[in-house]
């Protein structure tokens, strides 16, 4: 059923939501065949297995016709020299969606299965995916990286898209700038 109008306020210091849906986290354990380096992934795993990102949801439903929101808060970090990241997904129902930076610096990394884009992030910019292209977050700087998703409710998550497919580049630490390097040259 439709939810009431409402409204939910942000959190800052949390990157949390009140009132909130469901909050995710995902720790380096959930992140298996992300990362190019598979010996510092594990490490990582075994070691600390420490959050990489957190997903707050507000209480509107991933029903058709709704608008769900959610803040993901990426804590900063790398793994064999690559950002720490989102898992990344493709809709399976083909709608766009919005991210809007808050706070830390990221980017957005796009593929639509061939060409590879992307959209440098920081509070106040709004980055648009449109319908058909994969997205990834990714922490570019040493504070967390935070930003408000909004998406079609029917929009769904496919996550083996990017298993199958990658996402054209992979963004590693650089000497001043990220550096993005082909997927699949190591
Ligand atoms: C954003 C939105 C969510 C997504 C989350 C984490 O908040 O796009 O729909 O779940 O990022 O990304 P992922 O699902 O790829 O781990
Ligand atoms: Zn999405």
């Amino acid at each position: 059923a439709p939810i009431d109008p409402m409204s939910v306020t942000f959190q800052p210091a949390t990157g949390g939501m009140n009132p909130s849906g469901p909050v995710l986290s995902r720790r380096m354990s959930d992140l298996e065949g992300l990362f190019a380096d598979t010996a510092a992934w594990q490490e990582a795993r075994d070691g600390a297995d420490p959050v990489v990102y957190e997903v707050a949801s507000s209480p509107v439903p991933e029903a058709p016709g709704e608008l769900p929101q959610s803040i993901t808060t990426i804590h900063p970090g790398t793994v064999g020299g690559e950002f720490h990241m989102t898992k990344g997904h493709q809709h399976p129902n083909p709608q766009g969606e919005i991210y809007f930076g808050l706070s830390g610096t990221g980017g957005l990394l796009l593929f639509d299965g061939t060409t590879p884009k992307w959209i440098p992030m920081a509070p106040g910019v709004i980055g648009y995916i449109p319908p058909g292209w994969a997205h990834r977050s990714v922490n570019t700087g040493d504070e967390p990286y935070r930003f408000l998703a909004v998406y079609p409710g029917d929009a769904g998550h496919d996550y083996g898209w990017v298993l199958e497919h990658g996402m054209g580049w992979r963004v590693r630490r650089g000497a001043a700038e990220p550096q993005l390097v082909p997927f699949r040259s190591e």
